[in-house]
């Protein structure tokens, strides 16, 4: 199942550092090196077995901008599922950045209505802590009155931390087919295994695709962390030519076990009943592989009228 996704937004903006860093394992300090966008940049995600992303990096100068409305506006924006709109939270053009959305957004109308939006405030490590919520806070506003008819939906997101791993994960999720079915036999594995949370992350990009939260937890961003630090782990390790395969972190109040799952997983269960030893864990996570992974050969081949 293929679905075609957008990303758009002026030049420098940061459309293929993030694709690169989610989907083509670069760190953020890699993105320095790349050169502006030409044209559009098609890529081929493979995500869950047969979900395939198709991602449509469209450059973001001026020129290109111009001839995406005009003459290749129905390449580019039929049969869309996601719009991904990148805003340089620094821009100094605020005034054009919106008329090239607003464009956007028409276009959007006229040739994919059914269309997701979502629409990424960037770069905001620029901002200081203290006034990133507020100046998010008036962008989002803006950005959803501006979009009506349209809805849209608006995350704050920087490469430097783990705000990235938040929208992606929570766009993606969108797009994965039949995930209650998911979602629900992950509780069921979660209760029986008596974890206090589990989590699914997508194994190449380790992005959060479910979880189960049965106790209650503090951080409210601990997804997005332990994502983008296990990735960032995860590349270190093949630096050194060794594969990641799994980790037990344990102390007097909690265990944590990342393991590989099913062919297209990694999953994360997190414990605190000291009493229950590691290999207990370890075998019920063996012996839950299979039916994780039927399941997920049946989900990403529904059709997607039974999404
Ligand atoms: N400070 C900061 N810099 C970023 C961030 N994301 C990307 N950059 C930098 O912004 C510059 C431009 O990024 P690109 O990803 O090439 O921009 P683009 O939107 O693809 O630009 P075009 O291809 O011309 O449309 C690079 O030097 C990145 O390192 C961010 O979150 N914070
Ligand atoms: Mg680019």
């Amino acid at each position: 199942m293929k679905k075609k996704v957008l990303l758009m937004g002026k030049s420098g903006s940061g459309k293929t550092s993030m694709r690169s860093i989610i989907f083509a394992n670069y760190i953020a300090r890699d993105t320095r090196r790349l050169g502006a966008t030409i044209d559009v940049e098609h890529s081929h995600v493979r995500f869950l077995g047969n979900l395939v992303l198709n991602l449509w990096d469209c450059g973001g100068q001026e020129a290109f901008m111009e001839n995406y409305f005009a003459s290749q506006r129905d390449n580019i924006f039929r049969n869309v599922e996601v719009l991904i709109y990148v805003f340089d939270v620094e821009s100094r053009e605020m005034e054009k950045d919106m008329h090239y959305y607003q464009s956007c957004l028409e276009a959007i109308l006229q040739n994919s209505p059914d269309a997701r939006i979502f629409c990424l405030v960037h770069k905001m490590d620029l901002i200081a802590e203290e006034q990133r919520e507020e100046i998010f806070r008036e962008r989002e506003e803006d950005l959803k009155r501006l979009s009506k008819p349209l809805e849209c939906t608006c995350f704050r997101t920087s490469i430097w931390d783990e705000t990235l791993y938040k929208a992606w994960s929570s766009i993606v999720y969108k797009l994965i087919p039949n995930v209650k079915a998911l979602e629900s036999s992950l509780k069921q594995f979660a209760a029986i295994v008596d974890a206090d949370e589990v989590l699914l992350f997508e194994r190449a990009t380790f992005l959060v695709v479910s979880h189960c939260q049965r106790r209650p937890h503090r951080d409210a961003h601990r997804f997005e962390k332990v994502s983008n630090i296990i990735k960032q782990f995860k590349l270190s390790c093949s630096k050194l030519a060794a594969q990641f395969q799994s980790m037990e972190v344990r102390n007097s109040v909690f265990a944590a076990f990342i393991d590989g799952f099913t062919s297209n997983t990694y999953v994360m269960v997190e414990m605190s009943d000291p009493k229950i030893p590691s290999e207990a864990t370890l075998i019920n996570i063996r012996n839950a592989r299979k039916h994780f992974e039927k399941l997920e050969k049946v989900s990403s081949s529904a059709p997607s009228q039974y999404q």
